[in-house]
């Protein structure tokens, strides 16, 4: 029989209190930003899921076509007990690594790791049906949260997708792969998806759709801000703006204000003030190159043994060891 549990690394208060202290030092910085993982309650995560389906979002599909050319073979150098997936989602292409695990006759427990409840409660639903003797830990945190590896059985192979790296600025994105480093155990891996540089029109429409998901997802987290502190944002007041720094090979999201205005924000004890034309920075999706990130794995500690790509470049899987 399979277990199903969900647990909360992160208690309501604490979540409320993080997203008040973010929301109170990013809005009163020059420039002005928020960090990216508060697009995700339930109406961000299913607009995020919306834009793994568009068009000109290819991530998610290359990703998937990596999946299912490799996973067989993940499973076969990994041997792992136990598949972490961390910023999980849907986790509708860890069925691929799932089933191929399960096919090599390993897996014994899935643990996704997501900021999303709700999110982890449909996913989790989904797969214990689909796998009755599969053990379900969900765990509700975000993914600085410290795993608890040494209570699963090893070894583990821990799965970060989607690109999802690339929202951390590079002085994090340092500090963070040397602690997952630092969790993980002899026999243990890490697989991850790195989008890669490309043509500027591509990574702009991705960021940028023609149907405006982005957009909504974008402006989406205002409507966190005014639910959750009270705050007057009124998201027709700002336009989408999405670019590509060429410096620092990252996408940028914005909101850019349409006119000068003040937005309340009574839990914070606070007003605003946007000029017209000035931008809010609400995410940063870096791109990578192989040389760079194999060297920011090595230093982190890691050895890297695999890199895949999609056929046509795109995107990249790769499983280091520590
Ligand atoms: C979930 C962080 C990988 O950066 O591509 C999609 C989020 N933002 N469209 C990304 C996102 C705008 C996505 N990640």
């Amino acid at each position: 029989m399979s277990t199903y549990t969900i647990t909360r690394r992160l208690p309501d208060d604490a979540q409320a209190a993080a997203l008040r202290d973010d929301a109170l030092n990013g809005l009163t910085s020059t420039p002005k930003w928020l960090p990216p993982k508060w697009f995700y309650d339930a109406q961000g995560s299913e607009l995020f899921e919306e834009i793994t389906r568009l068009p000109e979002y290819y991530p998610t599909r290359a990703e998937r076509e990596i999946l299912d050319a490799r996973a067989k073979e993940i499973a076969d150098q990994t041997r792992a007990h136990t598949l972490i997936e961390l910023g999980s989602g849907s986790s509708e292409k860890t069925r691929l690594l799932i089933d191929a695990l399960r096919a090599t006759g390993t897996l014994r427990q899935y643990t996704p790791v997501d900021v999303s409840e709700s999110a982890l409660r449909q996913a989790g639903e989904a797969l214990v049906a689909t796998y009755p003797e599969l053990d379900v830990h969900a765990l509700v945190a975000d993914f600085s949260t410290p795993l608890g590896l040494a209570e699963t059985p090893g070894p583990a192979l821990l799965a970060f997708l989607g690109g999802t790296l690339g929202n951390l600025l590079p002085a994090e994105r340092a500090g963070f792969l040397a602690s997952l480093r630092g969790q993980l155990r002899p026999g243990d891996a890490l697989l991850l998806g790195t989008d890669l540089v490309k043509d500027e029109p591509t990574l702009v429409a991705a960021y940028d759709d023609g149907a405006g998901v982005t957009a909504a997802f974008n402006k989406n987290v205002l409507s966190v801000l005014n639910r959750e502190l009270g705050a007057d944002f009124d998201p027709d007041a700002f336009d989408h703006v999405a670019l590509w720094d060429p410096v620092h090979d990252w996408i940028e999201m914005r909101l850019r204000a349409r006119h000068s205005h003040t937005v309340k924000i009574p839990a914070l004890d606070l007003a605003v003030s946007f000029d017209s034309g000035e931008d809010l920075r609400t995410e940063v999706s870096a791109k990578f190159r192989r040389p760079t990130i194999t060297e920011e794995l090595t230093r982190a500690g890691f050895t890297l043994r695999h890199w895949w790509t999609d056929t046509a470049g795109r995107y990249a899987l790769s499983l280091s060891t520590p």
